[in-house]
């Protein structure tokens, strides 16, 4: 691609049928979330420890084309590029994530000065550029130090992760004032614990469970260190809300999705929330839960961080955890990697979200994937993005007319990522990457989104 076509898309106003302001509250915040292992890539670089990503990834047959995180974005040396290209788009802020690994490479003990000088830099880059950094502990790149130790499934890493958010709070927290603690806790621990599709590879409904209930434990902590060390800092953890649908109509489809929804939409946000487990799930936490747990577990927090993509889908299986992965229908529209296009599924989550935990909400991801690459002319025309994007913030904002509290929307993601077993194969960003050269060249949802931002800030 030449530098010719990166102008040519650098001037495109605004994709197809130019974005209208919503009606949303006054400060309604725009923004767009990555995290690190996605983007950053260094892998091995100043002091950085191995994750558990970093090992999965060196596993035969785990990641589609044998895709690794080692380079990615390569955002640890062009973040400040990253943050030109957020500072054009006009977001207010920018979420995200601190790679555990990269700032303790052991997971306790010794922190790496390089790891935390980096994100210095980003942080500083972002509030020059007057964006907001939300900051997340946890996107799932766990230190492999830890798992070594049993990872999620050992008690001990409630306090190895209070310890680890101390050192991100003392460092940061005189800038930095939005923190999470998790994000998708279901997905780390179901896909990594529970079906062995992410790392660390496990498929065990014991490790599971464990592993879930030590994750709220280890929210729970945090939330108070966050607490004790920033006290203007408001926090908050993101939560995937997603309606799962059975397979069929059968009775057995319709308890495997109700088991699928406990897992998926309330093992973490009901304990963390509302004190409580699932009742589905009351007995299998039940042997991992300690007298006064509960209550650790369930500091109040500012905000509920929530991720929508479409409705997930579940049929009946014995094992391990009484529901298997079902297909989504492949009637109807669907995004170019075949998740289907519901934006009044995320309409009546928002509300429904809004109504169970009573917080303002935060929707801190939305977006669709794709196999975008750039036409003859070099333009990345992702109409399909675009239509994606305004069909899913209108339906926010119906949210909100219905009485949904909801305060910011983040795109998923800024820029092309690794999308974990899926490497290179799917899109994200709003900013296509071409990763042999590193080039970032804007999709004209990009020029989308900027005007629907400014679309609304003018109104
Ligand atoms: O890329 C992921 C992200 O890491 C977590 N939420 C869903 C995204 C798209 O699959």
């Amino acid at each position: 691609m030449s530098a010719s076509d990166v102008d040519r898309v650098e001037n495109i106003t605004c994709g197809p049928g130019a974005a209208a302001p919503l009606d949303l509250p006054p400060g309604f915040l725009w923004g767009v979330s990555t995290s690190s292992y996605q983007i950053e890539g260094a892998a091995r670089e100043d002091g950085k420890g191995a994750s558990i990503w970093d090992e999965f990834c060196r596993q035969k047959g785990r990641i589609a084309n044998g895709d690794t995180g080692d380079v990615a974005c390569d955002h640890y040396h062009r973040y400040a590029e990253d943050v030109g290209l957020m500072r054009r788009l006009g977001v207010g802020a920018y979420r995200f994530s601190v790679a555990w690994p990269r700032v303790l490479p052991a997971g306790r003990g010794q922190a790496n000065p390089a790891g935390l000088d980096f994100y210095d830099r980003l942080t500083d880059a972002l509030l020059q550029s007057g964006i907001e950094p939300w900051l997340c502990l946890y996107h799932w790149d766990l230190p492999q130090a830890l798992d070594d130790l049993g990872g999620w499934t050992n008690r001990d890493i409630a306090g190895w992760f209070a310890d680890y958010t101390a050192l991100v709070a003392r460092r940061f927290g005189d800038r930095i004032k939005r923190f999470a603690t998790f994000n998708e806790p279901s997905v780390c621990t179901l896909f990594g614990y529970g079906m062995g599709w992410n790392a660390p590879g496990i498929a065990r409904a014991v490790s599971f469970f464990s592993a879930a209930h030590h994750v709220n434990l280890a929210h729970g902590e945090a939330v108070d260190v966050i607490r004790a060390l920033v006290p203007d800092a408001t926090v908050g953890a993101v939560h995937n809300r997603q309606i799962c649908v059975p397979a069929t109509d059968s009775p057995e489809d319709a308890v495997a999705a109700g088991i699928l929804d406990a897992c998926w939409n309330r093992l973490y946000a009901d304990p963390q929330c509302l004190a409580e487990y699932p009742p589905e799930l009351a007995e299998a936490m039940q042997p991992f839960v300690r007298a006064g747990d509960m209550a650790r577990i369930a500091r109040k927090v500012d905000w509920f961080g929530m991720n929508h993509y479409s409705p997930i889908y579940a049929r009946a299986a014995s094992e391990p955890l009484g529901f298997a992965w079902a297909d989504a229908p492949r009637d109807g529209k669907l995004t170019e990697i075949g998740w289907r296009i519901e934006p009044h599924a995320f309409r009546d989550e928002l509300l429904a979200t809004h109504r169970r935990y009573g917080l303002p909400v935060y929707v801190l991801e939305n977006g669709a994937g794709g196999h975008d690459e750039p036409n003859a002319a070099g333009v990345i025309e992702d109409g399909g993005r675009i239509d994606y994007l305004r069909a899913y913030t209108a339906a926010l904002a119906d949210a909100v007319r219905g009485g949904a509290d909801v305060r910011g929307y983040f795109v998923w993601s800024l820029l092309d990522n690794f999308e974990w077993g899926a490497g290179y194969a799917s899109r994200f960003g709003l900013v296509y990457v071409d990763y042999p050269t590193q080039l970032r060249v804007p999709k004209a949802s990009f020029d989308w989104f900027a005007g629907l931002i400014a679309a609304n800030r003018s109104a």
